[in-house]
């Protein structure tokens, strides 16, 4: 029996604990102690439970798209998330969002209030359907953003919820739970179920380890290739000291962008195909062996358009639940467990010792208009330990993700699904996730548009953001993306984006408008004093790229295919 119905039973109340409650209350069990969503009134008795939670607080977003966005950015932080969203037009407003963190291995709980059962049997002509009686439209349409999923009721809640749980830890993505309203509000009926924790099989994880170390042993060269999944997973204390035990060199995409100090001795560089460095790229593409610790995403974005050659067939990769080894696959193998094993290894001979880089020198001078040139090392000495920088997708990311930034700095980013408008809201949920470190917005200011409500949001619920918004007069990255760089497509309606925050009722932050370097320079000092949030517009040249983008443009047919 659950806690909650014991508590609820042994209590006398006469009422028992009701689905909507349960729900909340075993979410909050997962870590979770805030609910992204919008309100609706099939969603009432959910949001009801959320709002009269002691253990979980309600944050209300302008939309559902920014408040999947927001959960996230939450969840990559916390291990999980908890969105709730209405019936058909909240919940489809949320899929893109939802869908992204599968994608990404990032794990949202959707909770979705449905129509009653009453209704439902009935057949009624209800809003937010499409007339037609049917009440289950939606529902393979939300589960395919998830990896599991379940229509609740009284009887099945306490075991649903059990399942949903497991599979979603199990693989780290999102669960889908529609619960109808009435169901949402009738007591759960008990059953006698414990937490699943996914667990490794011991004979498979000794045989895994012998084949690893005996792999590892006979390389002449092993490079060790971390995943984004390490952070997303929270193991990145476990990854590193694998990696350390090793003492080989490591390699990072820029998915994985500062998973670890860039100054750390075993850091080779970043692999972005045949834009790396050419040291970083020998090392990897040259290695015996390379050991993939949590199934590296190699996508056009972080090959850099297919550039370079990775032999695969020198890959081992452990996943989160198994490990590939060429075309021998051992399953039921927990990622944390094997870098645990890893740990545990003694190098063979000394560590190896890279020279890391240094921070880019900063240039310019304070009358000078505002370069790409110029900007990223500014970010990089603006930067600091304990921040966490937020990265959207567009020129943007791929200005920072090549510089070197400080160690204690965290990044994020959405590479994969690379849906625009999406860092804005996660850079809210991050920084409720985690007020202790500073969260920094980097976006450009087409993405923004997509999204920029949320700043209110942000003023809201006291999330002291620091926002740069980069405004080059459009869409930069598809200008170079393209061979005409002017079709008209790629162009913005020209807010004043500096007065957005006031507007959006953030009456304290510190806003700026900036043009020159000087002008960014002190805007950059008085942000880092604000006490609540601060927001940059930063003016940058319409056709002014950086390196990484420059070279995607010369290679337009790798990344798209030749024109038929
Ligand atoms: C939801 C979504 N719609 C459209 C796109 C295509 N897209 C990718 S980047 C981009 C423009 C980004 O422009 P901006 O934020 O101004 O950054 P810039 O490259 O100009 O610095 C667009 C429209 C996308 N990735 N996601
Ligand atoms: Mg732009």
């Amino acid at each position: 029996m659950s806690e909650q119905v014991r508590q609820a039973e042994s209590s006398g109340m006469v009422k028992a604990v009701n689905v909507a409650d349960y729900i909340v209350e075993r979410l909050a069990a997962e870590g979770i102690d805030h609910c992204f969503g919008v309100a609706g009134d099939y969603a009432f008795p959910l949001c009801d439970a959320v709002d009269s939670s002691t253990k979980v607080k309600w944050i209300g977003c302008s939309n559902e798209l920014n408040a999947s966005y927001a959960a996230d950015g939450y969840a990559r932080i916390r291990g999980a998330a908890m969105l709730v969203t209405t019936y058909g037009v909240g919940e489809l407003s949320a899929i893109n969002g939802v869908m992204g963190a599968k994608a990404e291995r990032s794990l949202i709980f959707h909770v979705v209030g449905m129509p009653s059962y009453q209704n439902q049997r009935l057949r009624k002509i209800a809003h937010h359907t499409l007339g037609d009686g049917v009440f289950g439209n939606f529902v393979e349409l939300s589960a395919s953003a998830a990896c599991s999923h379940a229509v609740i009721n009284p009887e099945n809640c306490i075991v649903e919820m059990e399942r949903i749980i497991a599979e979603a830890r199990r693989n780290n993505q999102p669960a889908y739970i529609v619960v109808p309203s009435d169901y949402a509000l009738s007591p759960v009926v008990s059953a006698d179920v414990k937490p699943i924790v996914p667990r490794s099989n011991e004979v498979a994880l000794r045989k895994a380890m012998a084949i690893i170390t005996e792999r590892i042993n006979k390389a002449k060269s092993v490079v060790a290739f971390p995943a984004f999944t390490i952070s997303r997973l929270g193991l990145q204390k476990e990854a590193q000291q694998a990696i350390e035990a090793l003492g080989c060199p490591f390699v990072t995409t820029l998915m994985e962008k500062c998973l670890f100090g860039e100054s750390h001795p075993q850091f080779a560089g970043m692999y972005v195909g045949a834009v790396s460095e050419p040291k970083t790229r020998q090392i990897i593409e040259g290695a015996d062996l390379v050991l993939d610790l949590g199934g590296v995403n190699l996508n056009d974005i972080t090959t850099a358009a297919y550039s370079g050659q990775l032999d695969l067939s020198r890959f081992i990769t452990l996943g989160l639940n198994d490990v590939r080894i060429g075309d021998q696959v051992i399953a039921n193998v927990r990622l944390e467990d094997v870098l645990s094993e890893l740990a545990r290894l003694k190098p063979s001979s000394a560590p190896y010792k890279g020279k890391p880089q240094g921070l880019a020198p900063v240039n310019g001078s304070p009358s000078d208009k505002i370069t790409m040139a110029a900007l990223y090392p500014r970010y990089a000495a603006f930067l600091r330990a304990g921040d966490t920088v937020v990265l959207e997708t567009g020129s943007s990311s791929l200005g920072v993700t090549p510089t070197i930034l400080p160690d204690g700095v965290r990044v994020e980013a959405q590479v994969l699904w690379g849906s625009i408008g999406w860092a804005t809201p996660a850079a809210f949920g991050i920084a409720l996730a985690d007020p202790g470190r500073r969260t920094i917005l980097i976006t450009g200011e087409g993405s923004h548009q997509l999204t920029a409500n949320d700043i209110g949001a942000m003023g809201r619920f006291g999330a002291n953001v620091i926002v740069f918004v980069l405004n080059n007069s459009g869409y930069l990255i598809e200008r170079a993306l393209e061979e005409n760089p002017d079709w008209t497509y790629n162009d913005l309606a020209p807010w004043n984006y500096a007065e957005l925050p006031k507007a959006l009722g953030c009456a304290e932050w510190y806003t700026a408008r900036v043009k020159t370097l000087g002008e960014l320079d002190e805007a950059m000092k008085a942000a880092r004093a604000s006490k609540s949030g601060a927001y940059i517009e930063i003016i940058g040249g319409k056709m002014d790229m950086p390196p990484a983008l420059a070279f995607a443009h010369g290679r337009l047919k790798e990344m798209y295919g030749a024109a038929p």
